[in-house]
């Protein structure tokens, strides 16, 4: 029940979420937010909302929210407050004022440890807020997509979302003049191979695209800018990486799964490979070529 009650307060979060978004009230001298404090950036005040339905959940224990340098420890205490949940509220932020989708990507852990590896994730979902908002989740029985209606409800769209062993799409992120040996002789096999290009510069959309079109991968990988990568384990990676587990897919760092990394401290970033299983091990394959 407990994990249930998360994924609805999340739903009910990503309503008001949306309704700021489309109704262009931020940002303006004067006006006030949903809760009629001072204005507030979107990101910042999706932030406010999701923590405020977490914590109306009774069953948060702790969260680890991208908009926060720490961990936060809800105060009401309760036995019943048995999760951890990492998330970040507005994904892509910075796409909002030229219309593109964005999104909010939650991680769901039982216990009140949210600094544990990937595979310990009792659950995941996401938010895509685009020409229809939508909300995939999976608790380890699949993965599912809701969509928001007129009514403002979610209904159910889709059911055991799968994904093929190959594709023929491709996200690659990060800038190309600073692609390392390997990982440039990987995206320059897919274009031999003739996949096409799809990357929107937004990872929740760009994550939904493999997902709902049931093919692709998605890539940012380690750079000679970041040798890390740029996505960050908690709030983004380990989310998508167990919810394209869940649909038949694979995650990897290029060296390894995603969900097997041990996470160092709250703004760890890995390079991400993700997607279906076969480009994801064609990835591997380059990446342990020697330099
Ligand atoms: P912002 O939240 O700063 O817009 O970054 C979005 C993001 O973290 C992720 O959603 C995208 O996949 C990735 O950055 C895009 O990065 P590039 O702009 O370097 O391609």
């Amino acid at each position: 029940m407990g994990l249930a009650s998360i994924i609805y307060e999340v739903g009910v979060a990503s309503k008001y979420i949306n309704h700021a978004m489309r109704t262009g009230d931020l940002g303006l001298a004067g006006t006030s937010n949903l809760y009629g404090e001072e204005q507030l950036a979107l990101d910042v005040l999706a932030d406010e909302i999701i923590k405020d339905r977490l914590d109306h959940t009774g069953r948060v224990r702790k969260i680890i929210s991208e908009e926060q340098s720490e961990i936060i420890i809800f105060e009401r205490s309760g036995r019943l407050r048995q999760y951890s949940v990492c998330y970040d509220p507005l994904d892509g932020s910075s796409l909002v004022d030229v219309n593109l989708a964005v999104g909010t990507i939650v991680s769901i852990y039982a216990g009140d440890d949210p600094l544990q590896p990937g595979r310990n994730q009792v659950g995941a979902m996401y938010v895509v807020y685009g020409p229809r908002t939508t909300l995939v989740y999976s608790v380890g029985k699949g993965v599912f997509e809701f969509t928001l209606n007129s009514l403002g409800e979610f209904t159910l769209s889709r059911e055991g979302i799968i994904l093929k062993e190959k594709g023929n799409l491709y996200s690659p992120g990060g800038l190309r003049q600073e692609y390392l040996p390997q990982h440039e002789k990987f995206i320059a096999t897919l274009e031999e191979k003739g996949y096409k290009l799809r990357y929107s510069g937004g990872f929740v959309p760009d994550i939904n695209q493999i997902l709902l079109k049931g093919q692709g991968i998605f890539t940012y990988p380690a750079t000679t800018g970041n040798l890390h990568g740029k996505l960050r384990l908690l709030f983004e990676l380990n989310p998508m990486a167990y919810l394209i587990e869940q649909a038949g897919g694979a995650a990897s760092t290029g060296l390894m799964p995603i969900l097997d990394v041990v996470p160092e401290h709250l703004d760890h970033r890995c390079p991400i490979y993700i997607g279906c299983r076969e480009e994801v091990a064609l990835a591997e394959k380059f990446l342990a070529i020697p330099v």
